[in-house]
């Protein structure tokens, strides 16, 4: 397999507006950022994912652009940009834009003009269709936010398309103006140093020309129409030909709905498109009708998805390796157990990723075992895709606030976006000023501090995974087998690369397992490379013993030959 330094890397993402604020106004910057990059190098990993931080009213904090060369003010100026790089450069260390594509704000200059006039040069950079039969919208999709994907404008008598919210108006890719445009706007970026780009929602730019209602309803998902559309290989290959092959790039495309299938196209490793894709179907298993909608996920599920996307990708595809982001609630919370168990259990879903094959993303927190917040109200919520599912539920379908908080605190996107816990201090020591959405309450005894001065904290255990990451290519390199179980508790595979093996071993529960080794070299011909208990008499080690007994949520990875 070919080698390549986005496979051996690590990537943290930055949430910028709530990682670390330099200025008191209680919004993280870019400042703030500068200030903590020995955090993330101490940590090892080398690329940083920045969320957007372009010019933007910031209705979906920043994922609706205004300007894409220029900084949102809350973060900053270009010229703390350009230190950035150079910070981060000089610590041999990279960074990833996210780029957003699919949308801008209804505020871009482009958009301002396009919903002018019907005749305006900026009218076809959108998605325009007069209204249909009845006089309302042209089809029946809904936005992923909450109602319908299309809004009228007086100006013209027209809808435009809107897949997020009203505020984000999608681009019109089947303008080769626009793809030009956005090309140039890539080129310009990494003139400027960025070493990789996160492409949101890139798999929903190519639309069914036809805009077809999804079935009866009156609202629905059109998602068949849009998601993996018809011509989105055709554009992805063409920016790839006229910009991001032409480069070093490491890029990724956030891809819901996508399959190993379209894996095979968007990632495949002659890489005439992406390099790697986000696949959504860990993160939906415990999906009902929808996001809301929660229902208990199943182990098997999780093996079952985990292991079809390192057998279908081998050696054709890279995988990305990830169980939070920014829309994600917290991992540990959702599938670790975040009260007495949160600390093993953050570490063994840490060892579960980052010792498959593929490229792990560790989202800001996650190495410290942040967890889902609960807020007492509506008001302590800032998402716009929160506030706009609670007055859905509340005002309109008459639910009960207190069910419908209760939901929020499984499924909210601000379960992700409470601010960084750098210290007992006030407000977590994020900001001196009122920060812009409450600090966790846990975090006089969840935070970087404490974490970094207990040598037993899910921090330094990260940092243990990524070295070994960094000693063995095995890690990275090494090729996937699933152990089968019972898949009611343990999850267990083997890494396979020339003659060294290793063997992962989790008990994903909160009782107590037994394992029966099934290797053919014993426990005592390998070494264990790391573990998240001490070792105890009875448990683990082995020798020539068969039989593993594994505590709550206990990780062990076994090496051999290497
Ligand atoms: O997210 C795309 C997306 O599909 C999300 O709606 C996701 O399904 C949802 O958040 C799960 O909770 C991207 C960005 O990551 C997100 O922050 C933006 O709001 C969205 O695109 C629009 O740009
Ligand atoms: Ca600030």
């Amino acid at each position: 397999m070919e080698r390549r330094w986005w496979k051996e890397s690590v990537v943290y993402q930055v949430y910028p507006r709530s990682f670390m604020d330099s200025n008191g106004d209680g919004i993280g910057d870019l400042r703030g950022l500068v200030d903590r990059l020995d955090y993330i190098r101490e940590l090892g990993a080398d690329v940083i994912w920045l969320s957007p931080i372009y010019q933007s009213p910031n209705k979906d904090n920043g994922y609706d652009i205004s300007d894409y060369f220029s900084i949102m003010q809350d973060f900053g100026t270009m010229e703390d940009w350009e230190l950035l790089v150079e910070e981060i450069h000089d610590r041999g260390m990279k960074l990833m834009m996210d780029l957003v594509m699919n949308h801008t704000s209804d505020e871009h200059p482009w958009f301002v003009e396009s919903r002018r006039s019907k005749d305006n040069p900026y009218r076809d950079f959108y998605i325009w269709r007069p209204p249909g039969r009845d006089g309302g919208p042209p089809n029946n999709w809904a936005s992923m936010f909450g109602g319908s994907a299309w809004e009228y404008c007086e100006e013209t008598g027209e809808y435009y398309l809107h897949l997020f919210s009203k505020h984000q108006p999608d681009l019109n890719w089947d303008n080769p103006r626009v793809r030009r445009t956005l090309y140039d706007m890539v080129w310009w970026w990494i003139n400027k140093g960025v070493d990789g780009f996160r492409m949101d929602v890139i798999n929903s730019i190519s639309k069914d020309q036809s805009f077809p209602s999804a079935g009866e309803g009156e609202l629905a998902n059109g998602k068949q129409y849009y998601e993996n559309g018809p011509h989105v290989h055709e554009y992805l290959q063409e920016m790839n030909r006229e910009v991001l092959s032409r480069f070093d790039l490491m890029t990724v495309g956030e891809t819901g709905g996508a399959t190993t299938e379209d894996a095979l196209r968007y990632a495949c490793s002659e890489e005439k498109e992406l390099q790697m894709i986000f696949h959504f179907e860990h993160v939906r298993l415990d999906y009902g009708e929808d996001k809301w909608s929660v229902v208990p996920w199943k182990l098997k599920d999780l093996i079952d998805v985990l292991s079809r996307w390192q057998k279908e990708l081998e050696g054709k595809a890279w995988n990305s390796l990830y169980f939070n982001n920014h829309d994600q609630p917290r991992s540990v919370s959702r599938f670790g157990h975040d009260k007495e168990f949160r600390v093993p259990s953050a570490k063994l879903l840490a060892t579960m990723l980052h010792m498959l094959q593929g490229t792990p993303y560790i989202y800001q927190g996650e190495e410290i075992g942040m967890t889902n917040v609960r807020f007492p109200s509506i008001e302590d919520y800032r998402d716009i895709s929160t506030l706009q599912f609670y007055k859905e539920q509340v005002e309109e379908k008459g639910r009960d606030p207190q069910d419908v908080l209760e939901v929020i605190y499984k499924r909210g996107r601000d379960n992700a976006r409470t601010p960084m816990q750098w210290n007992a201090a006030e407000h977590a020591g994020f900001t001196t000023g009122t920060p812009w959405i409450q600090v966790h309450p846990n975090y006089t005894m969840v935070n970087v501090e404490a974490e970094r001065s207990d040598p037993n904290s899910v921090f330094h255990y990260y940092r243990r995974l990524i070295s070994l990451r960094k000693k063995h290519p095995i890690v990275v390199y090494g090729s996937y087998e699933l152990v089968p179980t019972d898949g009611e508790q343990l999850f267990v595979y083997r890494r396979k690369l020339k003659r060294q093996r290793l063997v992962v071993i989790l008990n994903v529960s909160d009782r107590p397992a037994v394992y029966h080794w099934s290797e053919d070299w014993s426990m005592a011909e390998g070494r264990l490379l790391i573990s998240n208990y001490p070792p105890l008499e009875g448990y683990g080690s082995g020798g020539a013993a068969k039989e593993m007994k594994l505590r709550p949520y206990e990780a062990r990875v076994y090496g051999y030959g290497l």
